[in-house]
């Protein structure tokens, strides 16, 4: 069993962003390694052998080294579940769970990112059909809501809240009410509202650092 203490390579207003909200919904003792991006902070030598992507987040628990937010979010899910928010194995909601997180990042993200970099993969060799067939999907199951597995928040509310409510705000996702709400929903959690005020800080302060 790997122990030890867990560390959150992060930097504010990022993809890390929310396995730190994670971090706290869960109640897990760790340490923040923050990363001031603006100074590539991400491309030093140190962090390139953490990640060598140079790209947060990344965890360390003991000498386990993860990447991948997706990964990261599954771990600690799992090396937490007395918080609840885990559908462990046994759960039936387990298979909709893994379903529902690796389809962010398998379908979701590079969807999202083909759509804002103007790059159209013919429907049938892209992984994840089209832009629209992906987004319609998302939006059919939060309409069942509240939350994306029914009705109890899980981790996968975590990720997928901080992410739609980052994709609304750069308007690159369609700007409809069953997002909108669910983004709004998920982010009212004090855990959210400790993130942003605290995130607020740190990217004024690294603004500073790096100018
Ligand atoms: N697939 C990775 C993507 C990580 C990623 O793109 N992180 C961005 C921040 S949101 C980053 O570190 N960018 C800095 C850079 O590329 O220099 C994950 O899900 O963790």
């Amino acid at each position: 069993m790997t122990t030890g203490q867990l560390t959150l390579y992060y930097s504010p207003r990022s993809r890390a962003s929310a396995v730190r909200a994670l971090l706290d919904e869960l109640g897990a003792p760790h340490e923040l390694a923050v990363l001031n991006m603006r100074a590539r902070a991400q491309k030093s030598p140190e962090y390139l052998a953490i990640n060598p992507l140079g790209k947060v987040p990344a965890l360390t628990h003991g000498d386990a080294i993860l990447t991948e937010t997706v990964a990261i979010m599954l771990y600690l899910g799992d090396l937490y579940p007395g918080a609840g928010l885990t559908p462990m194995p046994g759960d039936p909601r387990r298979a909709a769970y893994l379903r529902w997180m690796v389809f962010y990042a398998a379908s979701f993200e590079p969807a999202l990112s083909d759509r804002m970099y103007s790059h159209v993969p013919p429907a049938n060799e892209s992984s994840y059909g089209t832009f629209d067939e992906v987004i319609d999907i998302l939006g059919d199951q939060l309409g069942k809501g509240p939350y994306i597995l029914g009705d109890e928040i899980a981790v996968a509310d975590i990720l997928w809240g901080a992410s739609l409510q980052w994709a609304l705000g750069f308007k690159a996702i369609p700007d409809r009410a069953v997002f909108r709400d669910y983004a709004a929903r998920v982010t009212a959690r004090p855990s959210f509202q400790r993130l942003f005020e605290d995130e607020a800080r740190l990217a004024a302060e690294h603004e500073a650092a790096a100018a």
